[in-house]
């Protein structure tokens, strides 16, 4: 299929003041009546078709300005020509029959466990009924439900029900990809909600019967989140209902549709005994994402899906925010660049490489990349890093009364930036344009007088269609520690804008030690061939806490590369330098924990590619246990005073304070295990009393090749709840040794209740797979043969998921000869495949190079 360019966008011809709909809601013959009220496009002079989209529905019937018209729809919509349109306004009616039964790819209306439902974004509106499919389009939706359930949900308020039908009216214009409905046999978990504006709002979480007992934390972050909204950006709610529906068939976590929110149940439902703590916070991210988006996303949407980022990027940066306020800053930070060098590092590094804001695409739902989430928000924070907190404040400001009720564009977005800090931005319009990680190297010079020089130069490496690229501006947050460790410079923000650039800093008493990129200030890649001796001193001194977490990742990196490739023993340095850290009881027990977590092997790959070396999964597997294990004998010492002190006595609670002791004690736990046999893991799980320890000793027993006792009592107990038995399937896989993951994935995938066209179950074994690196990568390409064999499965079922899984193939260049080859066969295959999917066509394409 040929690709959809940015630069061929036009405004759509008609305007559409306002949309009814009328459902009438049966499993194979659902009927959906649209009359659309239609006015021309100023934007757009002329006499123009009229092009709906459409996919997938059965035509009934079509009548334009009342009078039924003969018109048959091609394969991707209807076509009304200009001829027969009438000046001025006039309305369209369709009737077409749709089969949400038969609905396994999740997008537009299907079933999931009895309950009908929806999922609009992208371009799912268009297998619903003839519309004009894209986002720019803003219309107003009044929605009749009929249907023999209690439960029917849309966008808006409520404006009357009876039995068997209920009618909505969202008085906000809305783009089609934020329409809802819900329709199913739902209990509500409720809460009443105050804005700062005095509009009273009642807040709905509906679940399956049986689930209500596990909406109390969901319903604690949508609380804070609204709250948090009005305090921290100005935003108050703006319906008099906000429904959330928890279902358990989702391709995604979440979708933000106005006032009814859907959710994958997995990040819904929690209670201490079926949920850990990382579920816990996963789904207060998650909650406070969807209802951040109710203003950017919702109230101002993108004018076509290349700015997407618009509000992906802003709005993962507002729940990141969200969460560091709500927990910890410094832990927060960490965890959100370690998830951005995994996810959109290695995208950028690879041959899916492209632009936050792309200019073409064959698939957009190829294109929900952690580039355009994760990277759009690092660019985002990247912008008030250089602006401060006031210019982000009057941007932001600025930006939501200019554009209120518009479908804007990233040039909107940077021109309310310009305009209210009065900065030209054309050179950072880079970060949007250009894919790639910026390498960043480092030069410093003492002159012995007082003045110190840094002197960086950095590096756009090519990507796929963009082999040069211009400097980027580069925020680089500095601080310099003297040699006794006290901080001579506090952190300040150096603005690079050239390809190599001097930053002078005069009076220095004594040569200082650098503290670069505090905060991970910019998504670059530090080139900075530091000693382990200076490493040691950040990693014990530096006052920056991301930054002194990141001293003990390089070296725990550099150890793990000499191990893996001289065979060196694991340094003494670094072990010293980290048992100091997780035994200084003035830090927080969440951030020590993070401390204590080895490099992946992943990412060790990835650096060692980067490196020129070329990585042995199996080995690089068995040096990190190697690793571990010296981890475990030098602190052994320490460990059961940790665990004692880090032990929870009070009743569970989901905060980061709990959460934190927890996970060193796990921490801790783990290393225990390597060298008592299991013994204290055994224990642990015999008395858990929540899913995190559970889970945490059932992990330590299988690192040991154990836990079988465990797993069987543990499906014994959960075997009749889907979302738990999902962990159980992942553990299994995850943890398998090297030669046993394919194993272990043909013995769970031939059971039963391995439901693979459920998303979460698939993602929990196949996924699980995948992550596995030394099982995915096995020389024999039992694991590459698998993940294809499933891929090619899914795909006529459910392309989105397929598509998104097959990205574990993109790293593929890292490796060698072999596996290359491999692999190459493998999405060769996938390819060739009679009847493949657009979404997984493209994928495989884009991989093949
Ligand atoms: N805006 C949503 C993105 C999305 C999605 C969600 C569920 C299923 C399919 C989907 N396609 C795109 C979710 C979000 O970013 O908040
Ligand atoms: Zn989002």
């Amino acid at each position: 299929p040929a690709p959809v360019l940015l630069s061929d966008y036009q405004p759509y011809p008609f305007l559409i003041e306002q949309v009814s709909l009328r459902f009438a809601l049966l499993p194979q013959a659902t009927r959906v009546s649209a009359r659309l009220d239609l006015t021309p496009n100023p934007a757009r002079p002329g006499q123009h078709d009229l092009r709906l989209d459409g996919e997938g529905l059965r035509l009934l019937s079509l009548r334009l300005g009342g009078t039924p018209l003969e018109c048959q729809p091609d394969a991707t919509g209807l076509t009304i020509p200009a001829a027969l349109i009438p000046a001025g306004a006039f309305t369209l009616e369709t009737e077409v029959e749709i089969a949400p039964e038969g609905n396994t790819a999740l997008e537009g209306l299907y079933m999931s466990n009895g309950m009908y439902c929806t999922q609009c974004e992208a371009e799912g509106f268009r297998k619903i009924t003839f519309y004009p499919d894209r986002p720019d389009v803003m219309a107003r939706f009044r929605v009749r439900i009929e249907a023999d359930l209690p439960v029917l949900l849309s966008n808006g308020n409520p404006v009357d029900s009876g039995a068997g039908w209920a009618e909505w009216d969202d008085p906000w214009p809305k783009p089609a990809y934020l329409f809802a409905l819900v329709a199913g046999d739902l209990v509500a978990h409720s809460a009443p909600f105050t804005t700062a504006e005095g509009r009273k709002v009642a807040l709905n979480i509906w679940v399956r019967p049986g689930d209500q007992d596990r909406c109390a934390y969901a319903m604690d972050a949508l609380i804070r989140s609204m709250q948090w909204d009005e305090t921290a950006y100005g935003r108050a709610y703006d319906l008099d209902v906000f429904n959330i529906v928890a279902v358990d068939d989702f391709n995604m976590g979440a979708m933000e549709n106005k006032g009814l929110n859907i959710f994958n149940s997995k990040f819904v439902l929690a209670s201490p005994e079926t949920a850990t703590d990382d579920d816990f916070a996963r789904i207060e991210a998650i909650i406070a994402h969807e209802y951040f988006h109710n203003w950017t996303g919702n109230r101002i949407t993108c004018r076509d899906w290349f700015q997407l980022c618009l509000k992906e990027g802003l709005t993962v940066f507002r729940d990141q925010q969200f969460s560091g306020d709500m927990r910890s800053h410094a832990v927060k930070r960490i965890e959100d660049v370690l998830m951005l060098r995994a996810r959109q590092f290695r995208e950028d590094q690879g041959p899916l490489a492209h632009p936050v804001r792309p200019d073409s695409y064959v698939e957009i739902n190829n294109f929900y990349t952690a580039t355009i989430y994760e990277k759009g928000a690092e660019v985002i924070g990247m912008l008030k890093r250089l602006v401060g907190e006031d210019g982000y404040k009057a941007a932001l400001d600025l930006y939501f009364t200019r554009h209120d009720g518009d479908a804007a564009t990233i040039e909107d977005w940077l021109k309310v930036f310009e305009d209210a800090t009065g900065r030209d931005l054309t050179q950072f319009k880079r970060w949007y344009t250009e894919a790639g990680t910026p390498r960043l190297g480092v030069h410093e010079a003492w002159d012995g007088a007082g003045t110190y020089t840094l002197t960086f130069t950095q590096t756009n490496p090519p990507t796929p269609g963009q082999p040069d690229k211009g400097a980027k501006v580069i925020p680089i947050a500095v601080g310099l520690l003297n040699p006794n460790g006290d901080e001579v410079l506090p952190t300040t923000v150096l603005e690079m804008t050239q390809a190599v650039q001097s930053f002078r800093f005069d009076g220095l008493a004594a040569r200082p030690v650098p503290s670069i990129l505090r905060g991970f200030s910019a998504p670059v890649v530090l080139e900075r061939d530091a000693d382990a001796a200076e490493r040691a001193f950040l990693l014990a001194h530096d006052t920056d806490p991301f930054n002194r977490w990141e001293a003990g990742r390089s070296l725990a990196k550099d150890v793990l590369a000499r191990m893996v490739t001289q065979g060196a023993a694991p340094a003494r340095g670094w072990l010293d330098g980290l048992a100091a850290l997780v035994c200084d009881d003035s830090l927080d027990p969440a951030y020590r924990a993070l401390a204590l977590r080895l490099p992946s092997e992943d990412d060790m790959a990835a650096t060692l590619a980067a490196a020129g070396h070329v990585p042995d999964p199996d080995r690089l597997h068995a040096e990190r246990r190697r690793m571990a294990l010296a981890l475990a004998e030098r602190l052994a010492p320490h460990l059961p005073g940790l665990m004692e002190a880090m032990r929870v006595t009070a009743p569970f609670a989901p905060d980061a304070t709990q959460a934190g002791q927890r996970a060193l004690f796990n921490a801790c736990l783990q290393l225990a295990s390597r060298l008592d046999g299991g013994a204290q893991a055994r224990d642990a799980y015999a008395r858990a009393s929540n899913m995190t320890d559970g889970l945490a000793a059932l992990v330590a027993l299988l690192d040991l090749g154990q836990g079988q006792a465990q797993l069987d009592a543990f499906e014994t107990r959960w075997r009749h709840d889907r979302l738990v038995m999902d962990k159980w399937f992942m553990l299994q896989i995850l943890h398998a040794a090297p030669d046993q993951t394919a194993a272990t994935v043909a013995r769970l995938t031939a059971r039963t209740d391995f439901d693979w066209q459920n998303p979460n179950r698939f993602r929990a074994v196949i996924g699980a797979l995948s992550a596995n690196h030394a099982g995915f990568h096995q020389a024999d390409g039992s694991g590459y043969r698998l993940l294809a064999d499933w891929l090619i499965r899914l795909d006529p079922k459910n392309p989105q998921t397929a598509a998104r899984m097959s990205t574990a193939f993109e790293t593929w260049r890292r490796y060698d000869a072999g596996r290359q080859q491999l692999i190459r066969a493998e999405l060769s295959r996938i390819a060739a495949t009679q009847g493949l999917s657009r979404d997984l066509g493209e994928m495989a394409g884009r991989m093949l190079g």
